[in-house]
């Protein structure tokens, strides 16, 4: 694609990778990583920094009732609904600086390089920063997207999060409105498609030393909450064959769950990746433990095989130790597949600048698998060294950040032109 000049259009490399490290330093941790989770101060400031980018950009910006930030930039066809890029800027404790945050900053770059080539579109442009992907503080993942889309429910909206907060206050404070939410909600017929850009998270692309990953489908997820009630007493005169040890009992649960992935279990990952205990002592027998499994595949069948599994092995192990457990769907959400003609796009867009480029699933769930419900969803991928995410280790090289970007540019304007005539 050729600005009006006849040079080939390219983001400024150079000014995206400085908003990365700009960006990077907000929440930033003594190892490298970054704590920026929704809701505190950190995630204000970064997205005040967002704000500010997608003015300087050009972008008609403003923050929705769900606190999504979403730049407009209009198109020629008025008629014509919007194409959306987003991602998030959210992380998890002691993240990475580039899972969502790259996918944000490198959408708003686009919409910039747009500007500074003064290339009008047919279709209008709607960049966002979804607000509270990675459910911070035990609240819902993908929360902004769910709100865009409709999927919210009431005990969404009346939910308190594990710090005891109402999510409602917490989204007051974000310039979000929970008593206004539908507001937040698009009609598919306002979103002509959805692209994302973002790190693999994952060790496929680099093991096949390939430059881009034209994403196939996102996994399905269910996140389960598991309690297990035993009966807590004195760790010295309390006989082994008399005790209801509930964290001997979770400890065959969380083997449990790990049994149930790939090779003998039905899915292929299933990780208990948060746990507490009460009284937590070293003198005590633990008496209750609360944790949370989380079960991925790209098939929703294998997901609910999987929880069935589960449901029956832990009658045996409480009968076995005494305790009393309880499995509870907490959320779960469909694997999507990415629509062809997308895949397509992203295939050209890359071939056109002379990047290697290798079709996969998506492990880690994403926003557009929620947009996916009134959207054709398209991701773009690049490499993540060792396949690290969701630690400070996260890494990309920039070269590969810079050529992610130009594939998303480049994506944008083919599909402008392939579809911004129809309709
Ligand atoms: O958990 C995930 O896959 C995403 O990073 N929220
Ligand atoms: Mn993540
Ligand atoms: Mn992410």
């Amino acid at each position: 694609m050729t600005t009006r000049s006849g040079r080939a259009m390219r983001v400024a490399g150079d000014r995206l990778l400085a908003n990365i490290r700009s960006l990077a330093k907000i929440g930033a941790t003594a190892d490298g990583g970054v704590s920026r989770l929704a809701f505190t101060a950190e995630d204000a400031s970064g997205r005040e920094l967002v704000r500010d980018l997608m003015i300087e950009a050009g972008l008609e910006t403003r923050i929705d009732s769900a606190a999504n930030i979403i730049g407009h930039r209009p198109g020629e066809r008025q008629d014509l609904p919007a194409l959306m890029l987003g991602s998030h800027i959210d992380t998890v404790p002691n993240g990475g600086t580039l899972d969502g945050a790259y996918g944000v900053l490198a959408a708003i770059e686009v919409a910039r390089a747009l500007n500074d080539h003064h290339t009008p579109m047919s279709h209008p442009l709607a960049i966002v920063a979804f607000n509270n992907e990675e459910g911070a503080f035990g609240t819902r993942g993908m929360w902004g997207a769910h709100a865009l889309v409709g999927a919210l429910d009431e005990a969404d909206l009346a939910a308190v999060d594990d710090r005891g907060r109402p999510v409602a206050d917490l989204l007051f404070e974000m310039g979000g409105d929970a008593s206004h939410i539908d507001r937040a909600v698009w009609s598919a017929d306002r979103v002509a498609a959805y692209l994302e850009l973002h790190i693999e998270q994952g060790p496929v692309l680099e093991s096949r030393n390939v430059e881009i990953g034209v994403v196939e489908a996102i996994t399905g997820r269910s996140t389960l909450d598991i309690s297990v009630r035993g009966k807590a007493s004195h760790a010295g005169t309390t006989p082994m064959e008399l005790r209801q040890d509930a964290l001997v009992a979770a400890a065959q649960v969380i083997l449990a769950v790990r049994e149930l992935a790939h090779p003998n279990g039905p899915v292929r990952v299933a990780t208990v990746g948060s746990l507490s205990l009460a009284p937590n002592a070293w003198n005590v027998v633990p008496g209750v433990v609360t944790m949370q499994a989380d079960f991925r595949d790209v098939s929703d069948v294998a997901i609910w095989q999987a929880i069935s599994r589960l449901r029956g092995e832990v009658l045996e192990i409480a009968m076995r130790t005494g305790t009393a457990i309880e499995v509870e769907g907490q959320h779960s959400v469909a694997a999507v597949s990415c629509d062809p003609g997308l895949q397509d796009v992203i295939a050209e867009a890359s071939e056109s600048l002379d990047l290697s480029h290798f079709s996969l699933p998506s492990g880690a769930g994403h926003d557009a698998q929620v947009i996916g419900c009134i959207a054709p969803i398209g991701m773009i991928f690049v490499p993540s060294k060792g396949g690290i995410s969701h630690t400070p280790e996260e890494y990309s090289a920039e070269d590969d950040l810079i050529a992610g970007a130009n594939v998303l540019l480049q994506s944008v304007l083919t599909y402008d032109e392939r579809y911004g005539g129809t309709f």
